[in-house]
């Protein structure tokens, strides 16, 4: 039975009902009840496999098909009325002929199965921040996984009322036919179409397509940011807690960073770190002018291998409960394994491919993407401003990648306009998130290439904008975990130790210390970056702050080149300030 007697509700239901031709429509409250017996269902069709009870309670592992298995970035489309508003990183196609494609892989693909329709909404419901979204679906993996991802239930159609304002999601997984999958946006219509893909990034329809693509564009109508970035609470002894932004591309440590535990000679000062979110965070202008921030998302769709004690507990205790597993080993006594876990690699195991695996073999037992879906407050350290509608004041936002040589350890940008820079010319080493070569060099703005819903000349502008309308702005900042030595190992101990580099920046935003002025930002001094029980060197740490002034006029010819794809849409403030660095670098 309908949940709601929202018009434009139904009249999208029974829309999309008459093309794809389901044998049920089943609208989802929310309730234990109806996710247990969903459960039970996926159970008894396999889409489902219950884990060890006492071991991992409330856990099941979902495989996807072996096709199906990262994000699309080649078959994700940016469909805008006109091509110049998806701009050129953008695959973008004409909306309606993208429709007719569309409509002929959507007809009848429920046939024989239960439509779903899902009530979620991002943000805690009822907060100034929240959005609404309905995602219908066929997949029950998908309902379990929203029901861990966002808030879901009946309680979003109570505060949507009759309003027309949600974001309309189809997902079908029709034939999971990789010629034929498409991750389709439509931002001026609030409308994301997906078929053919069962594979969270691409059909967790509230995440990346909405909490990004689409609302990124709702940001810059409303003057407001959606972004690729965790959000982290450090708190010193005197127990003030400071709030940092931090944009990384997929696979690069978000959560590990946003969950991190200090090192014991902070931790035994009282030092402690709260994660507030993992991936997204949507940001606006607060009443005092400060830049608040809230994770849209109600849970962590994190990536299993390499997630270990040491790299990050929390995430590991976050996944002994109530968690899905995809595409991970399966274990003799039904518990989960991934490389990285630990050393001892499971044998009578089952690998992500649904086959016996043999450790002994040189394959990898999971698929490189593979992924854990947690609920936020199964973590040890969930921020207590997790929930709170008003989210947090952020002080410095924080840019990275993944770079072998070139970026230092940390940098600060001279002003908003520098830091924007900063963020526009990120670049990273490809990761397994997404389809394609792996290791690869790729310009990735603010981490937002594969996720910014519009001309990214516009969202450009949009963040030099945002500078405008915030009278008390965040410091920004860039990072670099990733530089490696002549033979290929990373310099800096990475995880744990980068609270040493967070105190720095924070310390930073609040006037607390000095630092080097060089030609690409503020520097810190070494002595400033507290290096007790870290076994790195002072002359280790200098090389990790070295700019070497070659490569970076290397970078600049990079960058050119990127920019000169925007052509008119190119921010002149961006122009100035490559000019500047340019002049720096001679
Ligand atoms: C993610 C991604 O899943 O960025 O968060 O791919
Ligand atoms: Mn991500």
């Amino acid at each position: 039975m309908a949940l709601t007697a929202n018009k434009h509700v139904l009249d999208w239901v029974a829309e999309m009902a008459a093309m794809t031709q389901p044998d049920r429509i089943v609208w989802i409250d929310g309730s234990e009840e109806q996710l247990d017996a969903l459960r039970a269902e996926g159970f008894a069709t396999g889409e489902l496999i219950k884990l060890n009870e006492e071991k991992l309670p409330g856990c099941v592992l979902h495989r996807s098909a072996l096709n199906d298995v990262a994000r699309v970035e080649d078959r994700t489309f940016i469909c805008s009325r006109k091509k110049e508003d998806a701009g050129p990183t953008n695959n973008w196609m004409d909306p309606n002929e993208m429709l007719e494609k569309l409509k002929a892989l959507y007809r009848g693909a429920m046939k024989g199965r239960t439509m779903y329709v899902i009530p979620y909404s991002m943000g805690v419901v009822g907060s100034p921040f929240a959005k609404y979204g309905v995602e219908l679906t066929d997949s029950i993996y998908v309902v379990v996984s929203m029901a861990i991802m966002t808030r879901m239930g009946k309680e979003v159609f109570e505060a949507l009322g009759e309003s027309p304002d949600f974001i309309k999601g189809l997902h079908a997984k029709a034939s999971l036919d990789a010629e034929n999958r498409y991750i389709v946006h439509f931002p001026e219509e609030n409308t994301i179409m997906s078929v053919n893909s069962g594979y969270g990034g691409n059909v967790l329809l509230g995440k990346k397509c909405f909490a990004l693509r689409i609302a990124s564009y709702l940001g810059r109508k409303e003057k407001w940011l959606a972004e690729h970035m965790l959000i982290l609470g450090l708190e010193n002894p005197n127990g003030e807690v400071r709030y940092i932004a931090a944009a990384f591309p997929s696979a690069c440590g978000k959560t590990n960073l946003a969950m991190l535990i200090p090192p014991e000679i902070y931790r035994s000062k009282g030092y402690k770190v709260w994660c507030v979110g993992d991936d997204i965070a949507w940001l606006r202008v607060g009443e005092d002018g400060r830049l608040w921030a809230v994770n849209p998302e109600n849970g962590f769709f994190g990536v299993a291998p390499g997630t270990n004690a040491k790299s990050n507990p929390n995430a590991l205790e976050t996944t002994t409960r109530n968690t899905i597993f995809t595409n991970v080993v399966l274990t003799a006594e039904n518990t989960v394994w991934w490389e990285g876990l630990d050393k001892n690699p499971p044998r009578g195991a089952i690998n992500w491919k649904g086959e016996p695996w043999d450790p002994d073999s040189g394959e990898k037992g999971a698929h490189p993407n593979s992924r854990f879906t947690a609920p936020a407050k199964n973590c040890p350290c969930i921020s207590p401003e997790f929930d709170n509608p008003k989210g947090v004041p952020i002080s410095a936002i924080v840019f990275g990648g993944r770079r072998a040589k070139t970026a230092p350890l940390v940098y600060q940008s001279r002003s908003w306009q520098h830091g924007v820079f900063v963020g526009s010319i990120m670049a990273s080493e490809t990761t397994a998130a997404a389809v394609g070569e792996v290791g690869v060099v790729r310009r990735d703005p603010m981490a937002m290439l594969p996720f910014c819903g519009y001309n990214m000349g516009d969202y450009w502008q949009h963040w030099l904008d945002m500078g405008n309308h915030i009278p008390n702005k965040p410091k920004i900042f860039n990072v670099n975990w990733f530089r490696t030595d002549d033979s290929g190992q990373f310099i800096w101990p990475g995880f744990g130790e980068n609270m040493r580099v967070l105190e720095w920046i924070v310390s930073r935003c609040f006037d607390e210390i000095g630092a080097e002025e060089c030609a690409i930002g503020y520097l810190p001094r070494p002595e400033d970056i507290n290096l007790e029980g870290s076994g790195v060197s002072q002359d280790t740490l200098r090389s990790l702050l070295e700019v070497d002034k070659a490569l970076w006029r290397e970078e600049t010819e990079g960058i050119k080149t990127f920019y000169e794809k925007f052509g008119s849409k190119l921010p002149k403030a961006l122009e100035e300030e490559l000019s500047i660095l340019e002049n720096n670098l001679k």
